[in-house]
């Protein structure tokens, strides 16, 4: 058991598909304890039923990200119910439609703030605070520190057409990762990127032309195949886990070798 006895909070479960459920699916197996927050009440539902068949007793919180009262709110929650907290798992954003929709050289001011502030500065907003949570010394014999995984996809690197203000956004989320890595490192908590190739989520939803990206990427992905939820979510526990003690500030692809490519 890869988290035996570890506490964690998981932001970004929307249904079954998300890659944040799959994560918390494997970190359960490996013996976590996991809090989750929910998006509002249009997916509380949703969340409850899902964390509910893992543990009736996970604390729940309402959390959009871009509230400063509910994220001090989830982490004081964290305090009282737990007193500590051993690791962080980010996997959410948003841009507004029409900004994955037309190109990037038509972003609005408005569409660009929002989506770097929910997929970007939402890392440093929560890592922040889980830091006196993190810097708890816990356990026997006691240690402190923790581990911040953050999902991201390959467009921060390379254009993927429609993707647009996502890739900035992501772009800033890996270069967060970093510098949170940098200040962070001392208290021993590490931060490291994950890079999923497509998966098929609620936030894959309704992309035109992504069932041919999938396709796409299963013809040319050195694995010959996408990957899956449970390849994403294994990882993750990976980078959650002590078995990654040495490795911060990094971003890693999971991507069934796509991003090696270069024609
Ligand atoms: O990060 C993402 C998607 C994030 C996302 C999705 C939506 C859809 C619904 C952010 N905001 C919204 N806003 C909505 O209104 N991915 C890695 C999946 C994804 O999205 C794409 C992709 C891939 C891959 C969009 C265009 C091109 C490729």
């Amino acid at each position: 058991m890869l988290l035996a006895g570890k506490k964690g909070l998981i932001v970004g479960v929307a249904n079954k598909r998300s890659i944040a459920w799959g994560i918390a699916q494997a970190a359960a197996r490996e013996g976590a304890t996991l809090a989750y927050t929910y998006q509002g009440e249009r997916l509380k539902a949703n969340v409850e039923e899902l964390a509910k068949t893992l543990d009736p007793t996970a604390p729940l919180y309402d959390c959009d990200v871009t509230n400063d009262a509910q994220l001090d709110a989830v982490f004081q929650g964290i305090q009282s119910s737990w007193g500590a907290l051993d690791f962080l798992v980010h996997a959410v954003a948003f841009a507004k439609r029409e900004e994955l929709e037309g190109e990037f050289v038509g972003t609005s001011r408005d569409g660009y703030a929002l989506a770097l502030d929910v997929s970007s500065y939402s890392l440093t907003a929560l890592a922040r605070r889980a830091v006196p949570l993190m810097t708890i010394p816990r356990g026997l014999p006691p240690v402190a520190g923790g581990s911040v995984v953050a999902l991201t996809y390959y467009g921060a690197e390379k254009v993927i057409p429609r993707y647009n203000v996502m890739g900035v956004a992501k772009a800033a989320l890996e270069a967060s990762v970093r510098y949170l890595a940098y200040d962070l490192g001392p208290k021993h908590i590490r931060v490291n990127a994950l890079s999923s190739g497509p998966v098929q989520t609620l936030a894959a939803r309704g992309i035109s032309g992504f069932s041919d990206m999938m396709k796409h990427v299963e013809s040319r992905a050195p694995l010959r195949r996408n990957v899956t939820l449970e390849d994403v979510a294994h990882a993750a526990v990976f980078l959650l886990s002590p078995l990654a003690a040495g490795i911060t500030g990094e971003t890693l692809h999971v991507d069934c070798g796509y991003h090696i490519i270069g024609m």
